[in-house]
């Protein structure tokens, strides 16, 4: 299998980037924030306290969305490799991700990190919620603090994966096709390696 962790702050392009990605490679989509808002939409018990954390640019606590990656690696059991997209967010649920992906003997195969500049960040998050009816994404001191809540405790997680030197760097800043193309040679390159 492999396994790739899209990885970046709030607005770095890791949906825009994932939905491209997976066609080429193959690989199954799980995008933890996709899952909340469907369970959001579906006005289910777990998507109702979700919300409440999302509308003030909090993290969903780790429980939440360490079951339900859970329940859909046991769902997708044979497929090609994983893209978390939007997860691990905190360093228990990279924990948590290497627990679960070692009773699949598939480990993490590599992590790359989009590195936008906050103000670049706020712009895109602003101008999506003009149009997306997010209600994340429609107010600035919700996406400043979600960039707070990304620093502290996202942001290490990058540590976790560099000691095991999986962690590859890339400009999230260009147009959508350039950073398509910069995210596919390294995937490129790492694929080769492994063949
Ligand atoms: P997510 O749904 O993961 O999304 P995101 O951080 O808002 O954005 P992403 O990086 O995917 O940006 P996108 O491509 O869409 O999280 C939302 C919330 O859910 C979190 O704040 C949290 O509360 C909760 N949550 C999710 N996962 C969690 C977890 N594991 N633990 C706890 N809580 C969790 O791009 C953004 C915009 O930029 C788009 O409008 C796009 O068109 C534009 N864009 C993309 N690339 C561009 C480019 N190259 N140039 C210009 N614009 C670009």
């Amino acid at each position: 299998m492999f396994n790739l962790i899209l990885f970046g702050p709030p607005g770095s392009g890791k949906g825009t980037q994932s939905e491209k990605l997976i066609v080429k490679y193959h690989l199954k989509h799980l995008s933890t924030g996709v899952l909340l808002r469907s369970e959001i939409n579906g006005q289910t018990p777990l998507g109702i306290e979700a919300k409440k954390f999302m509308d003030k640019g909090q993290l969903v606590p780790d429980e939440v969305v360490i079951g339900m990656i859970s329940s859909a690696l046991d769902t997708y059991s044979d497929v090609k490799g994983f893209l978390f997209d939007g997860f691990p967010r905190t360093s228990g649920q990279a924990e948590a991700l290497d627990k679960l992906l070692e009773l699949k003997k598939a480990p993490i195969s590599v992590m790359i990190a989009l590195e936008v500049t906050e103000e670049e960040l706020v712009k895109r998050l602003l101008k999506r919620g003009q149009t997306s009816g997010r209600t994340d994404d429609d107010n600035d001191t919700v996406i400043r603090a979600r960039i707070v809540e990304y620093n502290k405790k996202t942001a290490p997680v990058a540590d976790h994966y560099m000691k095991a030197d999986k962690v590859v760097m890339v400009k999230g800043e260009g147009s959508v096709e350039e950073i398509f193309t910069a995210l596919s040679k390294e995937l490129d390159s790492r694929l080769n390696a492994n063949a």
